[in-house]
């Protein structure tokens, strides 16, 4: 009963993967170490002490993952680039050997009627680029810059749908403030850096794009939770603001309305030269929202900004999912982006984890996962209703991956994934959301 003709004209639905998390193959081909294979290494960061060197080997099996994809009746694929594959020096001498594998690929997937989303940064920085100091290094916007030059001139014939960057304050809190994720740093001001420089980054990509892609239509892909004071009380509030400002604004705000939230912008100055604001300030096409669920901030003194994640109320609704499920918070996000923003929006990721195993008879019988799609399609709906211009919906994830810190415990696939056997298997979500496709298409 949720799949009213509400969906506009054109709505798109699709899967999303990302390099790291699917391609293995980590040293074919001439691919050089990103910052994730250093940062698997490291004792007790991923659980399991799990790595991404086979991964889904997505690399070997992309053609059995876009025929999957066209079973479903996807209308676009959201994949990204590994940088150390395309660059292992991750500036200089191009790889070919990287660049035909993304050929391929695209290609497969053009000719499976399926539309390529290209996303150039989905975390997997060249380790080589960590050695001069990453993103912290002011000099990285450049390297971002020369490296999505040689991906508009290499697929812009073919890719008019470009992603600059996927979930900027992730991987800038998780990678420099708290060490969730790869490089591991927990230093203020290399963090503060390197929310700077990554926001010049996506503003010369944009810019490199444009210049080389005709018809280009771009968007940068940002996670937005509401942040919310643990236990509401009032003692975690400053905690909640500022986590807000390093989760939701640090991006969103220099990008689209050319400046920072207030408690960054103060303690960032430093970083910030005469026009850097206006070069993060490009004209986008869309806004990409990876959109899960509320986070709780709560005040720990022992943290690189005095803040930590907090537990959800006790009492907080699962519908069956296993964790705190708020799918009005999603509508909510989606009406406050289109009220703060103004434009368009695509959502990137939309997704729930799990342990998901077969059955005896091989089924995967994965209700949690369609009760949780199901709740947030209707608060899309509802959204949508409400003013908000969605354009089209990602389900996060094609298949079972790498799923970072969590290695291949968190199964966040609609495809089943054996990791011995590399066998695929179609989740009962994946038959829920193939059917929800074909009712969206003749409802529109
Ligand atoms: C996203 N959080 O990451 C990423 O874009 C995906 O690569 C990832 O697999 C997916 O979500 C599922 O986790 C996030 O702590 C990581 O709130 C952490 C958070 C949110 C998103």
């Amino acid at each position: 009963m949720e799949h009213k003709a509400v969906f506009p004209e054109g709505f798109l639905w699709g899967t999303s993967t990302s390099a790291f998390q699917v391609e293995g193959a980590a040293t074919e081909d001439g691919r050089a170490p990103s910052i994730w294979d250093s940062f698997c290494r490291l004792k007790g960061r991923v659980d399991n002490g799990d790595t991404g060197d086979v991964a889904c080997d997505h690399y070997h099996r992309y053609a059995e993952d876009v025929a999957l994809m066209r079973g479903l009746g996807v209308d676009a694929y959201r994949f990204s680039v590994a940088w150390p594959r395309v660059l292992p020096r991750g500036r200089g001498m191009a790889n070919e050997a990287g660049l035909d594998f993304y050929d391929r690929l695209i290609d497969t997937v053009l000719e499976a009627g399926i539309e390529p989303w290209l996303c150039v940064y989905h975390w997997d920085l060249p380790q080589a680029l960590q050695d001069l100091g990453g993103w912290a290094n002011r000099d990285s916007a450049g390297w971002y810059a020369d490296y999505t030059t040689l991906l508009a001139r290499r697929y812009g014939d073919r890719v008019k749908r470009w992603i600059t960057f996927n979930e900027f304050s992730v991987f800038t809190l998780f990678g420099y403030a708290i060490p969730w994720a790869a490089p591991g740093i927990t230093d203020r001001g290399q963090h503060l850096r390197a929310i700077h420089h990554v926001n010049l980054a996506h503003g010369a990509g944009v810019d490199a794009v444009r210049a080389l892609v005709p018809g280009a239509s771009i968007g940068a892909v940002h996670n937005r939770q509401r942040v919310l004071p643990e236990g509401g009380k009032p003692e975690n509030a400053e905690a909640a603001a500022l986590l807000d400002e390093h989760w939701n604004l640090a991006f969103c705000d220099p990008q689209l309305l050319g400046h920072y939230p207030p408690r960054v912008a103060r303690a960032i100055e430093p970083c910030v030269k005469a026009g850097d604001m206006a070069r993060i300030c490009r004209p986008m096409d869309w806004f990409g929202l990876n959109h899960y669920g509320p986070i709780f901030a709560r005040v720990n003194p022992e943290t690189t900004w005095g803040y930590g994640w907090g537990d959800a109320p006790p009492d907080s609704p699962t519908h069956g999912v296993g964790w705190a499920v708020f799918p009005d918070a999603f509508r909510d996000e989606l009406l406050e982006i289109t009220r703060r923003y103004r434009m368009p929006i695509v959502i990137t990721e939309n997704g729930c984890g799990g342990s998901d195993s077969p059955d005896e008879s091989g089924d995967i019988v994965d209700q949690h996962r369609i009760n949780y799609l199901q709740l947030y399609n209707a608060s899309m709906h509802e959204a949508i209703r409400g003013g908000a211009d969605v354009r089209g919906y990602f389900v996060w994830s094609l298949l079972d991956n790498f799923e970072w810190g969590s290695g291949y415990g968190n199964r966040f696939g609609i495809v089943h994934v054996d990791f011995e056997s590399q066998k695929r298997t179609p989740k009962a979500s994946a038959r829920w959301y193939a059917d929800l496709i074909k009712r969206a298409r003749s409802a529109t």
